[in-house]
């Protein structure tokens, strides 16, 4: 289905509601509707059809389908990180300025076709993989929806600061610190699904699994990108959101329907999601055991799969760029945390000599990023490092450095951005 009978179908349902408060009858308003109206999807999770059919982007189609300007983007292939000195926008990312990160490539899914399929010992019946509760899109559409604005970042992202700040390089993609942007997503509350499949109290975990290529790596197939949410997360605050700033949820980032865990690690936020499977025992995939802890020697070697992002901040400003001595400046930038709000930025310019409070403005909420500000006015011309240094509203404040781990996953460290004064 393209864009716009997608919307069309958004505004059907929006003349149906309305319709139905007014007690017309449905029948009446598919003739009130001038257009020619297809016949409206079965109730919620009826009995399974077909399952999606996901067209990998073969051949000569690039891994990410948007267009990556080298001004907004750092292109690494399947990936590609946001830059942050030409960030010119308010709040929130604009998708065509959204970083993107594929495990393979973006597939494209059909619409009509996309099935959510529910299954596992965690439901009522236990229905298996092979006979699931379905759902599909137009279902998802009736369910009640939520709109929440919410950071989805790289758990890998500054991981290259492991190699150039602390002289322990990690292999990976080298993200700067463009992997995050913000969003307002618009979808269905996990748990509301949950419930309507036959969530049972013994249910431990759910894991939500991609319709995009399985992942073979050195020769071992890992099969689809998929990662299980403890049973209290997702009932919590996780959505099914089939809407990123108010348009249909594109292609690249998980179009139509993706997973988005407030707070959590990027690899959570399943993108392509066509299946649920619910459990009363704990789940497992490569993404929540040999990949995306923590391992290195500071850490045991039980450590938790990754869930909370750390602390971090970013100036929105080029590495190197130059300032005329004696002049006034503004430095912009953000600070953000999975765990809380920004309670204080503290800003350096001068290698972290001296500190300054950093005026915070605009939106303040947990999970999603800070903007702030600081006139500078540089005196003496030369080479010069400036730090932002932020504090959530649980206290936790960036530190000089952070113990390596193989991964190169959460480096919370304040990161040194080097300038010149002219
Ligand atoms: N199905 C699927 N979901 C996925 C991925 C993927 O490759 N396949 N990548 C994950 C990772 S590692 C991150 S950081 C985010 C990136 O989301 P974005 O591309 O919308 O920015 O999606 C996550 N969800
Ligand atoms: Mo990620």
């Amino acid at each position: 289905m393209d864009e716009l009978a997608y919307l069309e179908q958004r505004a059907e349902r929006w003349v149906e509601d309305r319709g139905r408060a007014a007690g017309l009858t449905r029948r009446r308003l598919l003739q009130l509707a001038a257009t020619a109206v297809p016949a409206l999807g079965a109730a919620a999770l009826a009995a399974p059809r077909a399952r999606a059919t996901a067209t990998a982007a073969e051949g000569t189609s690039p891994p990410i389908l948007k267009p990556l300007p080298p001004e907004w983007f750092v292109n690494f292939g399947t990936n590609a990180e946001m830059r942050w000195d030409t960030v010119d926008f308010g709040y929130l990312t604009p998708i065509e300025r959204f970083f993107v990160r594929n495990h393979t490539a973006t597939p494209i899914i059909d619409r009509r076709s996309w099935r959510l399929n529910v299954y596992g010992t965690g439901l009522r019946g236990a229905p298996t993989a092979e006979r699931p509760r379905t759902l599909d899109l137009d279902g998802l559409l009736r369910l009640p929806a939520r709109t929440i604005t919410a950071a989805i970042e790289c758990a890998g992202n500054g991981r290259s600061y492991f190699g150039s700040q602390q002289g322990t390089p990690v292999s990976g993609t080298q993200w700067h610190l463009g992997a995050i942007g913000v969003a307002r997503w618009t979808g269905v509350p996990l748990s509301v699904v949950l419930e309507r499949a036959g969530l049972t109290r013994r249910a431990v975990d759910v894991m939500p699994i991609g319709l995009d290529a399985p992942v073979v790596t050195n020769g071992v197939d890992n099969g689809h990108v998929r990662r299980p949410l403890p049973i209290a997360k997702a009932l919590d605050d996780v959505l099914l959101a089939y809407e990123m700033n108010g348009r249909p949820l594109p292609a690249d980032h998980g179009g139509p329907v993706r997973v988005v865990v407030p707070g959590w690690v990027g690899v959570a936020n399943i993108k392509w999601v066509g299946a649920l499977e619910v459990s009363d025992t704990p789940l497992f995939s490569t993404w929540n055991t040999t990949q995306y802890r923590m391992i290195g020697p500071d850490y045991p070697s039980d450590s938790p799969p990754l869930s909370t992002q750390t602390v971090k901040s970013a100036f929105e400003l080029a590495d190197g760029a130059t300032f005329a001595a004696g002049r006034r400046y503004e430095l912009t930038g953000r600070s953000w945390s999975g765990a809380g709000a920004i309670a204080k930025v503290e800003v350096s310019t001068d290698g972290g000599r001296s500190w300054r409070r950093a005026q915070l403005h605009g939106p303040d909420r947990p999970a999603a990023w800070t903007r702030w500000a600081l006139p500078w006015r540089p005196a003496d011309a030369g080479p010069t490092t400036l730090l932002a240094r932020a504090t959530d509203t649980r206290g936790r404040t960036q530190p000089d450095a952070v113990p390596f781990n193989t991964g190169g996953y959460l480096f919370g460290a304040v990161v040194r951005h080097p300038v010149t004064v002219g």
